[in-house]
């Protein structure tokens, strides 16, 4: 945001601080910031409300949803998606973050979610797996969704949480914890950023 001239770089550094508009959920007080979200279940909600309206105002547009797997125990999520089936809603689009991982659990163990695809499946949507980390697969399931004319789909991209930085790799630690100085340079290392 700061790049597009939405907020300052200054402002960036306030980020969790008391007063700040950065906080650790997304506000819309802060310009270019449509919605807030954080609380688990309202991405859904929003994105057939907007896909809806595209219909009724015959609007060209599609909407694409992001969603973790830990929004996938939300009961607004699953009322979303009957509600998209019904209307028939082919130009949305959700990706869902398939980690396995819910802040500090596993998926399974706190509320199983598989058979995931045949859930959505049975909701009504044209469903695809991927590789989550794998760009070109991930894009040739949206291009594919976009083709589709007659319901919603949903792209299960399986991946791991903190990919790529040994220290990381599918631990819970780090939903909440910032990395220190150090521990940021090397994730950068990690990831040949460093
Ligand atoms: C409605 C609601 N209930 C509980 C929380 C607290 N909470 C924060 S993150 C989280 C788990 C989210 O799962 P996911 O997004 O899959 O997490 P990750 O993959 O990053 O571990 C929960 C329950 C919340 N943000 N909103
Ligand atoms: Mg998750």
């Amino acid at each position: 945001m700061a790049e597009f001239g939405i907020i300052s770089e200054a402002e960036i550094s306030t980020y969790g601080s008391d007063s700040s508009r950065l906080g650790g959920h997304v506000s819309s007080e802060v310009p270019g910031i449509e919605l807030s979200t954080g609380s688990l279940g309202h991405g859904l909600p929003y994105g057939v409300g907007l896909a809806l309206a595209a219909v009724r105002d015959q609007f060209p547009s599609r909407v694409y949803v992001v969603l973790s797997d830990g929004e996938c125990n939300e009961g607004t999520t699953w009322e979303s998606a009957l509600l998209a089936a019904h209307h028939n809603l082919s130009l949305l689009t959700v990706l869902i973050d398939r980690n396995r991982l819910q802040s500090l659990a596993g998926t399974e163990d706190t509320l199983r979610l598989e058979p995931l695809g045949a859930k959505w499946e049975a909701f009504g949507w044209q469903v695809f797996e991927v590789d989550g980390h794998d760009h070109s697969a991930i894009k040739l399931a949206v291009r594919a969704a976009a083709d589709e004319g007659r319901c919603p789909t949903v792209i299960i991209c399986n991946t791991i949480k903190g990919k790529g930085v040994s220290f990381m790799e599918n631990s819970v630690d780090w939903h909440y914890r910032p990395p220190s100085a150090e521990e940021a340079a090397r994730a950068a290392q990690d990831l040949g950023a460093g």
